[in-house]
């Protein structure tokens, strides 16, 4: 598998969520490129890495699917501290909230300082569901509603996963509602980025409205990851602490052009002159 190559490019940290590992959408055949392109000291996993929900209702784990799993376990071999942040797809992980064996952790939420200092909260976001949809009666209803809406979200979804149901999406639940659906992604991230402020962090990581951005929202930073689904993006920490969005199929169309360039400009090129 092509490791340890010169052109595995190293970063501080790497942050990747929603790649829906166990559905026919996830595009791992893209992403074990990614793998291989990319190395790193630590690396997020920020929650929907596998989708236990998905997979009850009908086993999908192709070859290519072990093969990314296969990779970010090699690469914790070989000395990357790996973070499991589950989301409300692999929210079974969330049982083991607090575990740590050989370089793998899983917590609900990290503090992740950065090279430069910056400190952010790396969450999935999911915890967010309830009170985005709800956000303007909650905003009526005061301080203590937001509360024990974000109480309910979450103890809502478990109760709903050992009934067997199947989990309600947020994201899914926007799309069908286009016009809607700017303005929750907008809200969603106001959210983020206030809960950021509360914990005292100078910005915020996070997935699950598969929407990758690099903002800043009230003077904090708001990042997501994105997917790997449809966008194909993660978030590389640089090692002077630089953050930065990875839009993956731009990478490979831009690498593309670059090498086909180069080949036109040898004297005896193999390129035929149409
Ligand atoms: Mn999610």
């Amino acid at each position: 598998m092509g490791d340890d190559s010169e052109t595995t490019i190293r970063v501080r940290t790497l942050f990747l969520s929603d790649m829906h590992l166990g559905t026919k959408g996830c595009q791992a055949a893209l992403l074990l490129e990614f793998l291989r392109d990319y190395d790193a000291d630590e690396i997020y996993l920020v929650g929907d890495i596998v989708d236990g929900w998905q997979l009850k209702s009908g086993w999908y784990w192709p070859q290519s699917h072990n093969d990314v799993v296969q990779k970010l376990l090699r690469k914790v071999r070989k000395g990357s501290n790996l973070v499991y942040v589950p989301g409300n797809h692999d929210e079974f992980l969330r049982d083991y909230i607090g575990l740590a064996f050989g370089g793998i952790e899983v917590a609900d939420q990290r503090l992740h300082v950065a090279a430069d200092g910056k400190r952010y909260l790396v969450i999935h976001g999911d915890q967010f569901d309830m009170v985005v949809r709800h956000a303007r009666w909650l905003a009526y209803l005061g301080d203590g509603a937001y509360t024990a809406a974000l109480f309910v979200n979450t103890h809502l979804n478990t109760l709903r996963r050992r009934l067997g149901l199947a989990y309600w999406s947020l994201s899914a639940w926007a799309k069908l509602r286009v016009k809607n659906a700017v303005n929750f992604i907008g809200k969603f991230e106001e959210l983020l980025s206030a809960e950021a402020k509360r914990v005292g962090a100078d910005g915020v990581i996070c997935g699950h409205i598969h929407h990758a951005a690099n903002r800043t929202i009230g003077g904090l930073t708001y990042l997501n990851t994105g997917d790997w689904v449809e966008s194909c993006t993660a978030i590389v920490e640089h090692y002077d602490g630089t953050m930065e969005v990875l839009h993956y199929p731009s990478i490979v169309r831009a690498r593309a052009a670059r090498e086909d360039a180069q080949a036109g400009q040898q004297p005896d090129g193999a390129r035929a002159v149409a």
